[in-house]
């Protein structure tokens, strides 16, 4: 395919990478943010097993930058997220939540501290712009917030650390996990971060001009031809095996990080003001309703790109629904994430799913994806 099936009006927003992307034959994307993420170029399995080997570069664009600066910068970052962001060093990122007075969840973005009062929430696919300006002008705080002309591509896979010192230089392999540093490639400003959403470790280049997209894909291409570099994307086998949630299908506005399996990035008691202790701390106390639980589904792999699929208890009651779902060569199973009454939700749990009428069983696993106890 040598064209996206799209119309590619203004509201379509162009990633400074799709040129690249569209000349390596992806042939299928997804909508975030208002902008195409390539997620498949061969196939999910084929791009699996580069992966845990080699190294790859994908076009994230699409998680764009939500810049807050100004005075009341920290304070407005830690009225929206229930993280303690007075913690987090310039220089550093952290993974947060972000949640509304209800404790549903907005958004989970990476937050970086590009200095005292000035960060970028490094989001999800959700309309974080708009929801941070309307409660900075609500509050009249002193910050500016709007989206800057920064595209990360990431850089990920185990070849990643050698790649990154054959082009940006050996300093590179002493960025520490969600820290970043200021660099120049192509003569255009970027930022270095050792982040990105895969498990098999690598960067993320937070590019700050539009219009060098080619040539910073091309200096990175040429560089990792000898470290066997591919396109690639965001991999839905990987995630799942690594626990990698995602807004949207994992989680969305009606989950909290209760339910969401989010609960070790809170700081309920921190010091500073946030909108959602209340409804946190309540939610708390009583226990979250919906538990979203690792799901090993028996039998053969079930490959549908759709796995919105029912789960049952005992005598066929309705318990949830699955979120995700992967056949894992690793563990040979078809293993899924699913939202599950919390009655239904512990270790050992035996449940049904309904695949598309298929009807299989189904077992709650731990992170690890491996067995309960006996
Ligand atoms: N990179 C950047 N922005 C992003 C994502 C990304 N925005 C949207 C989405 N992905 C945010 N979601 C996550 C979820 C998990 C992680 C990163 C982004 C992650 N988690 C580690 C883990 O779970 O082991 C560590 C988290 C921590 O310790 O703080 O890496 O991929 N730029």
């Amino acid at each position: 395919m040598s064209t996206l099936p799209m119309i590619l009006s203004r509201r379509l927003r162009p990633s400074p990478y799709e040129q690249r992307v569209i000349e390596n034959g992806a042939s299928a994307f997804t909508l975030y943010n208002k902008m195409t993420l390539p997620l498949i170029y061969d196939s999910y399995e084929t791009a699996y097993e580069h992966l845990c080997e080699h190294v790859q570069i994908w076009d994230v664009a699409c998680e764009r930058q939500v810049e807050i600066v100004g005075p009341d910068a920290l304070r407005l970052v830690e009225l929206i997220t229930p993280r303690d962001m007075s913690k987090c060093a310039v220089g550093q990122g952290k993974y947060a939540p972000l949640c509304d007075e209800n404790g549903g969840i907005i958004n989970d973005p990476i937050i970086l501290r590009l200095a005292v009062d000035r960060f970028w929430l490094s989001i999800a696919d959700s309309d974080v712009n708009l929801w941070v300006k309307g409660v900075a002008y609500g509050r009249g705080f002193d910050v500016k917030v709007f989206e800057p002309d920064v595209s990360p591509l990431a850089i990920q896979g185990p070849k990643a650390d050698d790649l990154m010192a054959d082009v940006v230089g050996e300093h590179t392999r002493d960025i520490r996990f969600f820290w970043f540093i200021d660099e120049t490639i192509a003569g255009t400003p970027v930022k270095i971060a050792r982040s990105g959403w895969s498990g098999k470790g690598g960067f993320e280049v937070y590019l700050q001009d539009g219009s060098k997209g080619n040539a910073l894909w091309d200096i990175f291409w040429e560089a990792g031809q000898k470290y066997n570099l591919r396109a690639g994307a965001p991999n839905l086998i990987e995630r799942v095996e690594t626990g990698l949630k995602s807004y949207g299908a994992d989680m969305t506005i009606d989950s909290n990080p209760f339910e969401a399996a989010l609960e070790k990035y809170l700081d309920l008691d921190k010091k500073a003001e946030y909108m959602s202790r209340d409804a946190l701390a309540r939610i708390k106390k009583n226990g979250p309703a919906r538990r979203l639980v690792n799901l090993v589904i028996d039998g053969g792999p079930l490959g549908s790109m759709r796995s919105d699929w029912a789960v049952r208890g005992e005598r066929d009651k309705n318990v949830g629904m699955v979120t995700s779902q992967a056949w894992s060569p690793r563990f040979e199973a078809n293993i899924a994430f699913a939202i599950i009454d919390s009655s239904y939700a512990d270790v050992g749990s035996v449940l049904s799913v309904n695949a598309d009428g298929d009807l299989r069983k189904a077992t709650v696993r731990n992170e690890k994806w491996q067995s309960a106890p006996a």
